[in-house]
């Protein structure tokens, strides 16, 4: 192979081998990739058993997160333009701590479903699929 495509196929093998397109680079991470690593992020979420569903965002930042305003939404949700779960006056989030979000007003499937974490602005800020 020619030298100088050894470092691009070096770099290229280690982002997907290690990030890829999967949710399961470390646990410990939320596996996310280091660029992804700031602000707040889904970190998981539980589809079933129905009973356990809930959301669990992480604070990649130092300083605590407000999360007033800021909302999840399933896929139908997001399709339909309602239906989402709006965060309160007494949510937040402590830097580099996760927060288990349920009561949730959709269910999540099984699977082909894509949570979606919008901020307080209505922008998307991450989403995570099954
Ligand atoms: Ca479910
Ligand atoms: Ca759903």
């Amino acid at each position: 192979m020619p030298k100088h495509l050894v470092m691009p196929l070096a770099i290229f093998a280690a982002i997907f081998s290690a990030c890829g397109s999967s949710n399961d680079c470390d646990a410990d991470l939320c596996g996310l990739c280091p660029a992804d690593q700031s602000g707040v992020k889904i970190c998981s979420f539980v589809a079933n058993p129905p009973t356990d569903e809930s959301v669990t965002l992480k604070n990649y930042n130092a300083a605590t997160a407000a999360l007033s305003g800021w909302s999840l939404w399933d896929s139908d949700a997001l399709s339909n333009g309602t239906g989402q779960k709006t965060l309160g006056a007494s949510d937040s989030v402590e830097g580099g701590q996760t927060l288990t979000v349920g009561g949730l007003p959709f269910n999540i499937g099984d699977s082909d479903e894509t949570i979606t974490l919008k901020n307080s602005s209505g922008a998307v800020a991450h989403q995570r699929s099954n």
